[in-house]
């Protein structure tokens, strides 16, 4: 944690953000594309007024019950997401349980080795990479996205990306798999193909993920579950989510 930004700062939060993810890029873990693609998520944050509105709350829920009810859930993890949210990435996969797989936009194998170290920290097990033997091809796309894990996301029923472009998460879709997105950016092309998108930072929703997927397990059954996944509406959620961006500039506009 960076001292020099003083805890009563306006904007603490957000300073603090960006200094993990500088952090993170010296350590080796962030590409220096993904300090750019932070920039952009956090322009639609500020839109969103830097909360997690009831829509996410919705998009949230009905992800935690798709991951809860998949066979063959697999969490995709790349540079910008395990240096925001490692702790909870590991967590989050052990409650489903899913697997982890790292599978990155801008491939080294050193920086995915760092990301596999730094989630072993957190105390994974067995993450899934182009390092680990059995890699596969996603059809029809070109990025280094493409090569994949057998045992992960190429046979996995529901796969949870973010940071993501959009290439891939349309690929996997046509491959007959749900696509669950967390997306600051409602109008992306990922948001707008993904089955579930949450339109928010992941450094809120993935807490609350957390705590959802604990509530569901304690007091909810497969018939509540499949109730959430039903009745949810990407399109108008995201609809939804774009709206409420457009109300808070709406408001902040300068009267003539
Ligand atoms: O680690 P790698 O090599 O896999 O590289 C990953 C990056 C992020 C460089 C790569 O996937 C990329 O270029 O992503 P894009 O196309 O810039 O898309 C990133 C999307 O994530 C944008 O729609 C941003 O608005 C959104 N975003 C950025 N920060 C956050 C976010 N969404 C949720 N939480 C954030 N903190």
């Amino acid at each position: 944690m960076r001292t020099d930004i003083p805890v009563n700062h306006p904007r603490f939060i957000s300073l603090q953000t960006r200094a993990q993810l500088v952090e993170g890029f010296q350590n080796g873990l962030v590409s220096s594309e993904g300090l750019i693609a932070h920039g952009r998520g956090e322009a639609f944050d500020y839109l969103l007024g830097e909360e997690t509105s009831d829509y996410s709350v919705s998009a949230i829920e009905a992800a935690c019950c798709c991951l809860l009810a998949a066979n063959h859930p697999v969490i995709s993890v790349n540079g910008n997401f395990a240096a925001l949210c490692s702790t909870e990435i590991v967590r989050l996969s052990n409650l489903i349980p899913a697997r982890i797989e790292i599978n990155l936009f801008h491939r080294s194998a050193e920086r995915e080795h760092l990301i596999n170290q730094e989630l072993e920290r957190k105390g994974a097990k067995n993450c899934l990479g182009s390092f680990s033997s059995k890699s596969n091809i996603i059809p029809g796309l070109s990025s280094n996205r493409r090569i994949v894990h057998s045992d992960g996301i190429y046979n996995a029923d529901v796969i949870m990306v973010s940071l993501e472009d959009g290439d891939r998460t349309q690929a996997l879709v046509e491959m007959g798999k749900k696509v669950i997105a967390l997306d600051l950016n409602p109008i992306s092309r990922t948001a707008q193909t993904a089955n579930i998108t949450i339109v928010d930072n992941v450094i809120r929703a993935m807490p609350m993920m957390i705590r959802t997927i604990n509530m569901i397990k304690l007091e909810k059954n497969s018939e509540y579950m499949q109730g959430i996944i039903c009745r949810f509406d990407n399109k108008r959620n995201l609809a939804n989510s774009f709206k409420l961006m457009l109300l808070g500039l709406e408001r902040q506009s300068i009267p003539e």
